[in-house]
């Protein structure tokens, strides 16, 4: 039987950023789904993935240890990476290389595929881009060139939105087709009950509960969190749940202080689990600066929390203006203010938080598995033509 018969059980190497950023949380859930559909998946990457939880049968992980010789003031991960994907797939006799993010695992992979075929072996290269790596590093020209072959020598490649696909076309000299595969929700992870117990803690009164979780980069603009939350709560009691950490958040904290809403905005810090923070939340502030997709605006909308917005990148192929949220300009912290205010009015969430959900359903893995699926086969079939 060929290995692009689609009933066959495929052997796939995953690597991802490990960390609580959205390629590495899709790139796990992918790999938990594969799995569970009898696929046999192996993690290569530096740590153990945060979402990748204890135990999957037919998950393995594989840890790149980066080497610690003085002469390397920039140790070599890339290489590192490299070898161990090609040890990985000759030990396995894996199938695929499914790689997330363009810098370095494209790259890196692109060269495992190479050393690969000197051995006799042909193992296809799927790459999937997340964003920063085209929207921020893409602007970077000492990237460029690195970038550009890594997308074009891959047997496939796939963007999480149509906006990333354009960013990617127009940034990069692409000489090869590229599938849009949205980001996806797995909907069992959010059948569990609310922790009313938390909400209560955090938000007495019973006031709204507005909520932000990003890694505090610049990009997200955490500022404006703050300053469209000083808004809301001038005209109303409520309470903001900030979700992460990063560089930004100190500058967010004395924000707040500065703007005297300290003792109605809780910083948690990092959590592994956003949905928790999602499901006890009333509405999700994603005022980016660019998001090639902004999985937590989806991850919001299957707990049925409805979304304010930036108007950018692949949002509004998530965030549908006046159904599922609001969408506005980068920067309009007022309109953004006036948006969630309307959204918190009490003729209207409810039915903000129903049409959320039924949005997020649209977004489920059992949709989008398949079309992952139909490019790994596509890609097993062009290499072994
Ligand atoms: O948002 C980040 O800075 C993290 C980054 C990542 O690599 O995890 O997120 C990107 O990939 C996510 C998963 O596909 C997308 O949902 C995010 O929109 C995207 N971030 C940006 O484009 C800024």
């Amino acid at each position: 039987m060929s290995m692009s018969d689609s009933s066959t059980p495929l052997r796939v190497g995953i690597v991802c950023y490990p960390t609580f950023g959205g390629s590495g949380v899709v790139a796990t859930e992918l790999g938990k789904a594969l799995a569970h559909q009898g696929h046999e998946v192996h993690f290569i990457t530096y740590h153990q993935p945060v979402r990748l939880g204890s135990f999957h049968p037919g998950v393995f992980y594989h840890e790149v240890e980066v080497s610690k010789y003085p002469l390397f003031d920039y140790p070599p991960y890339e290489l590192v990476l490299t070898s161990k994907m090609v040890e990985v797939v000759q030990t396995h006799n894996l199938n695929l290389l499914h790689v997330h993010y363009a810098i370095p695992h494209a790259s890196a992979a692109v060269n495992a595929k190479r050393i690969l075929a000197e051995a006799g072996l042909n193992v296809p290269v799927v790459t999937t881009l997340h964003g920063t790596d085209i929207t921020l590093l893409g602007k970077d020209a000492s990237f460029k060139p690195v970038i550009t072959h890594a997308i074009n020598a891959s047997d496939a490649v796939t963007t999480v939105s149509q906006s990333l696909k354009d960013d990617t076309e127009s940034t990069f000299d692409i000489t090869r087709e590229i599938d849009v595969v949205p980001n996806f929700v797995c909907p069992s992870h959010f059948e569990r009950p609310a922790d009313d117990g938390f909400r209560a803690q955090l938000s007495p009164s019973g006031a709204p509960m507005l909520c932000h979780i990003s890694n505090f980069r610049p990009v997200k603009r955490v500022q404006d969190v703050v300053e469209v939350f000083a808004r809301v709560r001038e005209e109303r009691r409520a309470t903001l749940l900030m979700v992460g950490d990063g560089p930004e958040r100190a500058a967010a904290e004395a924000l707040c202080r500065s703007k005297g809403i300290d003792s109605d905005v809780v910083f948690l810090g990092k959590v592994k689990n956003p949905i928790e923070p999602l499901l006890i939340s009333d509405l999700l502030l994603l005022p980016s600066e660019t998001e090639s997709f902004g999985l937590v605006a989806l991850e919001a909308m299957a707990a049925g929390v409805p979304v304010v917005s930036s108007n950018v990148g692949g949002l509004p192929e998530v965030n549908l203006q006046d159904e599922t949220g609001a969408l506005r300009a980068v920067g309009d912290v007022d309109g953004m203010a006036q948006d969630a205010l309307h959204i918190l009015g009490d003729d209207h969430l409810a039915g903000y938080k129903a049409r959320s959900k039924a949005r997020a359903a649209e977004f489920t893995i059992h949709r989008i598995l398949p079309d992952y699926l139909h490019v790994y086969h596509r890609a097993l079939e062009s290499t072994s033509a």
